[in-house]
């Protein structure tokens, strides 16, 4: 049976059904996870490796894994792996990219609507007023109907969040690397943009797109300046595409009305300067955090890489020049 090594705690009976396909290792509930060392000390004795709560899997370990033949990564975000070097040393790295899509479409959408109608900010001051006593004509919150979302990054999680929009009756802009024929863009109901243009036009801006060295800060206060007036910021992707310190200034100078963020530049910390902010919404990545998801996910993983162990070339596999 292949050996499988899982960085952090996963409920034992969704791991049920792999127990008789790999002899599986992985912290107890009360440890949780695994440390680098811990892993380091492991790995060389194991044919895969899953990796939890954005483990990083990078060329220190990769030249320890001398069998391994495959890594998972819990997440369809793979910044953690270094998936290059991984592919030098004939490692297949296989994500959860289906599974995802969903629930972080949800999340995304739940925080773009509770940042424009002022949800959060109006149940902390409820909270402290105990009286529901409202100004009549308040110019803080927005009318999201009939107004434009613009989605940068249009994969499955921005085309997600495209169909929610549309259903509330907002216009869908879009800006990805890799523009879609007219067929696809008529079928979505989308218009293309370039990154400035749809900047320019959209009241609310979702960032969707994965972390990669090359669009490490796109969102910076200069391109916050680029954004329409009175505009919100959304962002349930990765946090380094956002300068933090710079949608602070943005928020607090009201460059930008509002933001809301699942994700942050310095995960697990949240700078004191955002947390001290009214006009955004925050929540700790917790885009596909529910546990019928956190359970789908591991089946995709997990099935991912027996189906290589079986010779199959399953979809989610994201170097797939090794087949
Ligand atoms: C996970 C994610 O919570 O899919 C992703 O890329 O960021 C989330 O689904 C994360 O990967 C777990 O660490």
């Amino acid at each position: 049976m292949k050996k499988l090594l899982i960085t952090g705690w996963i409920p034992e009976n969704i791991l049920e059904c792999y127990q008789d396909r790999f002899e599986i290792v992985m912290p107890d509930h009360e440890k949780t996870n695994f440390t680098g060392e811990e892993v380091a000390a492991m790995i060389g004795d194991f044919d895969a490796l899953f990796t939890i709560s954005a483990f990083p899997f990078r060329k220190d370990l990769i030249d320890k894994a001398v069998k391994l033949k495959a890594v998972a990564n819990f997440g369809v975000g793979y910044d953690n792996i270094d998936w290059k070097y991984c592919t030098e040393k004939k490692i297949f790295v296989v994500n959860t990219m289906t599974t995802v899509t969903e629930p972080t479409a949800e999340l995304a959408f739940s925080i773009m609507l509770a940042i424009t109608k002022g949800v959060v900010m109006y149940d902390r001051e409820l909270r402290k007023t105990r009286k529901c006593d409202p100004e009549m004509f308040f110019d803080r919150d927005i009318l999201l109907y009939g107004k434009t979302i613009g989605i940068i990054g249009y994969g499955r999680i921005g085309q997600a969040i495209g169909r929610r929009a549309q259903g509330i009756g907002m216009k869908v802009m879009y800006y990805d690397p890799f523009r879609k024929s007219p067929e696809e863009e008529a079928k979505l109901g989308a218009t293309y943009g370039s990154f400035d243009e749809v900047l320019a036009n959209a009241d609310v801006i979702s960032c969707h797109m994965p972390y990669t060295k090359e669009n490490h800060h796109i969102f910076n206060l200069e391109t916050f300046r680029k954004m329409k007036p009175g505009a919100y910021f959304v962002n349930a992707a990765r946090g380094p595409v956002m300068c933090e310190a710079d949608l602070v200034t943005a928020l607090k100078e009201k460059i930008i009305r509002g933001a809301a963020t699942d994700v942050f530049e310095f995960e697990p910390k949240v700078s004191e300067d955002l947390a001290a902010i009214d006009n955004v919404v925050i929540t700790p990545h917790i885009g596909s955090n529910v546990l019928e998801a956190r359970t789908n996910m591991v089946h995709e993983a997990l099935d991912g890489v027996y189906a290589i162990f079986e010779g199959k070339q399953p979809i989610n596999v994201v170097n797939r020049e090794l087949f």
